[in-house]
């Protein structure tokens, strides 16, 4: 059975989740809290070099990382990833505009905003940051407008990839009033079989 070592409340991390509880696929969730630093000991680094969350163990001691790489490697196969040449490609599109454009800016934003301390430095980034939300969400919002979900009308990995960060975007300080598609889009992947919501922060 596949293992989740993952951070609930972490976007990233909850993006396995989702898609795993909407595949209906069984695993144990390895809950890790990254504020510990436990991410860059050794014995982690073990098995992520890159010291991060979500890490997914595949077969017992093989483990992959990335959030979207571990999407593709979990939905492989059923509706959630095409098999389409370009529809495939397409939800690449989308996740690596998620890893690029969007991530870095809205989660970061939340991650300022929600884990570190309200005298943290890096604050002093918020005005910048949430700017290039802004211009992620923008992005999202022309493609809503004429399309349900990313890709070929039907919801899939990509849809998950950008849920996860989008829909907790305001708790960054990056409202969501301006984007009325979007704001439909959130609620349809809400509707979706087997969802489930990310752990609140606390
Ligand atoms: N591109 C990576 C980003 C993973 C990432 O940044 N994870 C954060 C939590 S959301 C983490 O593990 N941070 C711990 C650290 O940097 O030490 C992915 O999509 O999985």
């Amino acid at each position: 059975m596949y293992r989740v070592c993952g951070m609930a409340t972490s976007g990233n991390c909850y993006k396995v989740q989702l898609a795993l509880e909407q595949l209906g696929t069984p695993y144990l969730w390895e809950e890790v809290d990254i504020m510990t630093g436990i991410t860059r000991q050794p014995a982690y680094l073990a098995r992520n070099p890159n010291g991060r969350v979500p890490l997914l163990e595949h077969h017992p001691g093989h483990f992959l990382a990335e959030s979207n790489a571990i999407l593709c490697y979990v939905a492989d196969g059923t509706p959630f990833w095409p098999d389409e040449r370009l529809l495939k490609a397409e939800v690449l599109q989308w996740m690596f505009f998620e890893q690029y454009s969007h991530e870095p800016y809205v989660a970061v934003a939340r991650f300022i905003c929600k884990f570190l301390p309200a005298d943290h430095p890096r604050r002093a980034e918020l005005p910048k940051v949430r700017e290039r939300a802004h211009e992620a969400l923008a992005v999202m919002e022309r493609h809503l407008g004429q399309n349900r979900y990313f890709v070929g009308n039907e919801y899939s990995i990509a849809d998950i990839a950008l849920y996860a960060y989008t829909h907790a975007a305001e708790e960054g300080g990056v409202a969501l009033a301006g984007y009325p598609a979007t704001t439909a889009w959130i609620e349809r992947v809400e509707a979706q079989p087997r969802f489930v919501p990310m752990v609140p922060m606390p």
